[in-house]
């Protein structure tokens, strides 16, 4: 169900960028229900391609996640905004921002947002939508987050600490209140005892006592009161948009290399982040998804712990951090960083089967002699592995990363906006990599601004 540009429901002109318009044939290239994923260890650029375009679609919808998510984008103004729970569609006044039923919430995380939101003119009310069926995660789920970390000792994922996997498992228990669960206040407190209790008798560490249960729930209730507006049974709202004709957006948070599923397990976040996420997230049909987005950093980085076969722990790897700002959105972590894996990016586009790719952060290969892409791993046996192996053992007993060496441009592109206007090497490394992959890349970032995209 390919869309035209011009039958767009949205009032928005098209994107200016300074090339001009927005290249219409891409856009026209989406479809109805479009998603964009990220590729490897996330942050990949997401937010920044979610947020250019929004304003050629109705509803901007997160399917999976929480507040481990940091979304960085900026307005036309260069103002910079750092997104965790709030779609990346917010900047565009049109869009209509949905919180799915697949996500985990932290009420007052989520009011931090938007009243930061509000404070720097960005107008959230009858903007924002939360699923009914989105479940809640409150601060004792980060307090368990940080004592399962300790717990693990040598074996810590380096989560966000922002409780997301403990409220996941308390919603595949059965036991998670829900943000519907917030309209029903007089079994609220029974409910909300059951889980902390439960926590305290698995955690000597967590103290449970009863006064702890009053102030939460009498938080609770000014919380439902201010989140009553934005409570919608979002599958309903969705397929409504849908059956007229208007557009959606899914915006991934983390990767599938952190998907629960198909990462690097048990190093990975606890939602679907890949593409089966947008319908189990969403409550919409697998037959309306169509084009899917992948972004994908022109090299790689990952925060936390984990298997990283390309990394660099030497000083190539210091610059990528230097020159991509590689840096936690949410905790400020210091992200590792290494060359493109192209098993792990093969492996990816696999499972969610992408139209395109966004291909990001090209500008901060500028500045060196040599780029390096890994083609294949090899393991102590000698033996080669083309597919990204699901087993943990495997990976550690990498003998080493088979790699193709490409030349670098040494000369900055950030300014570049056509795609005929990058120096030729700049242009192999990116044909490098659809050979190798096989999917288009349609889009290159080439700075965090709106405006730095090529259209290929
Ligand atoms: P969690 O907190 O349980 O989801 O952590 C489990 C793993 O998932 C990783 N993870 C992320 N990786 C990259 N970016 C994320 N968002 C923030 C950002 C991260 C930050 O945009 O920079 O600020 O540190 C994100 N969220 C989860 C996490 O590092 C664990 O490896
Ligand atoms: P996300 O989680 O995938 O949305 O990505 P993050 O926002 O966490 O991290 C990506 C970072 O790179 C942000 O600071 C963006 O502003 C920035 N960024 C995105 N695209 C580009 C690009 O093409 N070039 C440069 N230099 N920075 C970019
Ligand atoms: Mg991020």
């Amino acid at each position: 169900c390919s869309i035209k540009a011009s039958t767009s429901t949205t009032s928005s002109p098209p994107l200016d960028v300074s090339s001009g318009k927005l290249k219409l044939d891409r856009i026209g290239s989406l479809s109805q229900v479009s998603g964009v994923l990220g590729c490897q260890w996330g942050d990949e650029g997401k937010g920044k391609l979610v947020d250019i375009l929004a304003g050629h679609f109705d509803i901007v919808a997160r399917c999976q996640g929480g507040a481990n998510a940091g979304h960085t984008i900026y307005n036309s103004e260069g103002k910079k905004f750092a997104l965790h729970l709030v779609p990346s569609g917010i900047l565009n006044e049109e869009t209509l921002c949905v919180i799915g039923s697949g996500l985990v919430v932290h009420l007052p995380g989520l009011f931090e947002e938007i009243d930061n939101l509000e404070s720097n003119g960005v107008s959230c009310k009858g903007r924002i939508v939360v699923s009914d069926r989105a479940h809640l995660l409150f601060d004792f789920h980060k307090t368990v987050d940080g004592l399962r970390e300790v717990e693990r000792g040598d074996n810590s994922i380096g989560t966000t600490k922002r409780g997301i996997g403990p409220c996941y498992a308390n919603k595949m228990i059965r036991n998670g209140l829900r943000v519907g669960d917030l309209r029903h206040m007089d079994t609220f407190p029974q409910k909300l005892d059951l889980l902390l209790s439960d926590a305290a008798s698995r955690f000597e560490g967590f103290i449970y006592d009863p006064k702890m249960l009053e102030e939460e729930v009498e938080k609770y209730k000014r919380f439902a009161e201010r989140l009553e507006p934005f409570i919608a049974d979002t599958v309903h709202v969705v397929n409504k948009y849908i059956s007229d004709n208007k557009k959606i957006l899914v915006e991934g948070g983390q990767a599938t290399m952190l998907d629960i599923d198909f990462g690097t397990y048990p190093f990975v976040t606890s939602s679907s982040a890949s593409a089966g996420g947008i319908c189990t997230g969403l409550g919409i049909a697998p037959k309306v998804v169509g084009h899917l987005i992948g972004v994908v950093k022109a090299y790689t980085s990952r925060v936390g712990a984990g298997p990283f076969p390309t990394e660099l722990l030497d000083d190539v790897g210091d610059l990528l951090r230097k020159a991509g700002h590689e840096f936690g959105t949410t905790t400020g972590r210091p992200r590792r960083c290494g060359w493109l894996d192209i098993v792990a990016l093969k492996y990816c586009c696999l499972i969610n089967g992408f139209s395109s790719l966004n291909l990001t952060k090209l500008d901060v290969l500028s500045d060196f002699h040599e780029i390096k892409l890994g083609i294949s791993y090899k393991k102590i046996d000698g033996k080669i592995i083309e597919s990204f192996p699901s087993n943990l053992t495997v990976l550690e007993q990498l003998e080493e990363v088979e790699y193709e060496v490409l030349p670098g441009w040494k000369t900055d592109i950030s300014s570049i906006r056509k795609y005929a206007d990058l120096p030729q090497a700049a242009q192999r490394y990116v044909e490098r990599i659809e050979q190798l992959v096989g999917i288009p890349i349609h889009y290159i970032g080439v700075g965090p601004g709106r405006d730095a995209l090529i259209f290929k």
